[in-house]
C-alpha cells in the first residue's frame, strides 16, 4: 500500500550495518531519510519535524543489543513512535450509549454515504439495530444511493421525499427512532469547505447531539484531508476520523497527520468499495504496513518453519571451506526453494547473494536434480573435470540439453567462488538483514 515509503525504509536500513550504539552521527542519514520519506508520503512539515525529533531523542545513545542489528533497533524505535503518533491503541465508538447517534461529515466524494452503510453493517453484526437517516438533500440521487446500499443489508433508511431542509428531516427522524439503538446520519458534502455547509452541520449537531461525530477523510487527498479535518474539528468538535480509500492510497500522510493535528482518534479504515470493506483502524498494523514489517516478520517465520538448522549448519561448514559438492549444491537449492521469498532477504545481504528464481520454475529444480543424478560419483565430487563429452552424456542421461548442463556447471562454479569470499562468521554477525 505504501510501497514507496516501505522501499525507502529498506534502503535506509541497508546502510546501517555494524554499529554498536546509535549515535547522532550514525543515525543522521537515517533520520533525514525518515523525514524525507514522511514528507514524500505527504505528512505535514510540522508533524514530520516533531516526529523526527522524537525519534532522535529516543535513538541516540541506545546500545544495540546483541541479538538485533542496528537497523532492527532503529526500525523498532521508528515503529513504536509511528504507533504512538497514530494513537497507540485501537479506538472504538461509545457503544454503551443507547441510542447511539453517529453523525458522518466530510467533503464531497470522501466516502460518507458508503461508510454510513458499512458502519451500519458493522454495528448490525455486533448485535445492534441500526437506522440510517438520509440528510443529504443536495444531490438528487443521494437518497436513492443510501437506500440501495442499505437494502442489501436490510437496514431501514429514514427520508422525507421532497424535503429541502435537512434540519426538518433530522427532527422528524428523532421521533421515528423506535427501538433502533444506533442512528447514523449521512450528510451532504461540498467540494470545498464552505460556511453554508458548516452552518448547516452545526445546526444538525445542535438538534441531534450525537455522541460521535466522525469526519470522513479520503486518504488519497493527503494534505488537503488534513487541513479539512482540522477545520471540521474546529467547527464541529469531531470525535474521530474514518479514513477511506486506503486500498488505493500510496500516501500514508493523511493517516499519520490527521490524528496528530486533530488530537482525535482514527476510528475506522475503509479499504474497498464493498460493504464489508471497513475495519477498525489499528495503529499497530498500520505502522507495520508503513514500515513493511509485516513482510519481514512473515519471512522470518517462514524461514524458521522450513529451515533445517542442522542441515544448514553442516552445509555452511562445507561452504566455508568451499568443499561442497554438486549434491550439496542440489540440497542447498532445495532449501532455498522451500524458503521461498527468504531469498529476497539473502539478496539484501551486503555483497548480495544471487539466488536463482526457483519458485518461478518448479521444473528448474527438477532438471538440476536429474542432471546431478546423471553424474558419476567422481563428477559429483569434482574428482574429475566435467569435460564436454561428459557434459553431452549428462545431458542425454537427464533428458536435458547441453546448454542446461553448461549453465549448471557455470552456476555451481560461481557459487563456489562466492563461498571462497564469504565473510567470516564474526563479520556475518555484524551484518544487518535490512
Ligand atoms: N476503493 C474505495 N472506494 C471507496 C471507499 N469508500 C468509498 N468509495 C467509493 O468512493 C465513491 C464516493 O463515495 P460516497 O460514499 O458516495 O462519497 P460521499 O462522501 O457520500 O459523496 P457525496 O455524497 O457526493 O459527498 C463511491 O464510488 C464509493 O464506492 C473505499 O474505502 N475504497
Ligand atoms: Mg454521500
Amino acid at each position: 500500500m505504501f510501497g514507496a515509503l516501505t522501499e525507502k525504509f529498506k534502503d535506509l536500513f541497508a546502510g546501517m550495518t555494524g554499529k554498536k550504539t546509535l549515535s547522532e552521527s550514525n543515525i543522521a542519514d537515517a533520520v533525514s531519510q525518515v523525514r524525507l520519506a514522511l514528507l514524500d508520503a505527504d505528512v505535514s512539515f510540522s508533524v514530520a519535524s516533531a516526529f523526527v525529533k522524537r525519534i532522535k531523542e529516543k535513538a541516540v545513545g541506545e546500545a544495540v543489543t546483541k541479538s538485533v542489528t542496528p537497523g532492527q533497533q532503529f526500525i523498532k524505535i521508528v515503529h513504536e513512535e509511528l504507533i504512538a503518533l497514530m494513537g497507540a491503541e485501537e479506538s472504538s465508538l461509545k457503544l454503551s450509549a443507547k441510542p447511539l447517534h453517529i453523525l458522518l461529515c466530510g467533503l464531497q466524494g470522501s466516502g460518507k454515504t458508503t461508510s454510513t452503510a458499512k458502519l451500519a453493517a458493522y454495528l448490525q453484526k455486533k448485535g445492534r439495530k441500526p437506522l440510517v437517516v438520509a440528510c443529504d438533500l443536495q444531490r438528487p440521487a443521494a437518497i436513492e444511493q443510501i437506500k440501495t446500499l442499505c437494502a442489501t443489508i436490510g437496514v431501514p433508511v429514514f427520508s422525507i421525499p421532497g424535503e429541502t431542509n435537512p434540519l426538518r428531516v433530522v427532527e422528524k427522524s428523532l421521533k421515528a427512532e423506535g427501538d433502533h439503538d444506533v442512528v447514523i446520519f449521512d450528510t451532504a458534502g461540498r467540494l470545498h469547505l464552505d460556511e453554508e455547509l458548516m452552518q448547516q452541520l452545526a445546526e444538525v449537531k445542535e438538534v441531534v447531539r450525537p455522541q460521535e461525530i466522525l469526519f470522513v477523510a479520503n486518504s488519497n487527498t493527503g494534505q488537503d484531508a488534513v487541513k479539512t479535518a482540522a477545520e471540521f474539528d474546529k467547527r464541529l468538535s469531531i470525535t474521530g476520523t474514518i479514513l477511506t480509500m486506503l486500498d488505493g492510497s500510496s500516501r500514508a500522510g493523511a493517516a499519520i497527520s490527521i490524528r496528530e493535528v486533530t488530537g482525535k482518534p482514527l476510528v475506522f479504515e475503509g479499504v474497498g468499495e464493498k460493504i464489508a470493506d471497513l475495519q477498525p483502524f489499528n495503529p499497530r498494523s498500520m505502522a507495520d504496513r508503513i514500515l513493511g514489517m509485516g513482510d519481514v516478520v512473515n519471512l522470518v517465520r517462514k524461514a524458521e518453519e522450513h529451515f533445517d538448522q542442522k542441515e544448514a549448519e553442516a552445509l555452511e561448514k562445507k561452504m566455508r571451506k568451499a568443499a561442497f559438492t554438486y549434491s550439496d549444491y542440489l540440497s542447498q537449492m532445495g532449501m532455498m526453494k522451500k524458503m521461498g521469498p527468504l531469498k529476497n532477504l539473502l539478496q539484501m545481504l551486503p555483497g548480495g547473494m544471487q539466488v536463482p528464481d526457483l519458485e518461478k520454475s518448479e521444473g528448474e529444480l527438477k532438471k538440476m536434480e536429474a542432471m546431478i543424478k546423471s553424474m558419476t560419483n567422481e563428477e559429483r565430487e569434482e574428482i574429475v573435470d566435467i569435460i564436454p563429452p561428459r557434459r553431452w552424456r549428462i545431458a542425454k542421461g537427464s533428458g536435458t540439453t547441453i546448454d542446461d548442463v553448461n549453465r549448471l556447471i557455470k552456476n555451481f562454479k560461481k557459487m563456489k567462488d562466492l563461498c571462497k569470499n564469504l565473510p567470516s562468521k564474526k563479520q556475518m554477525e555484524k551484518m544487518s538483514w535490512f
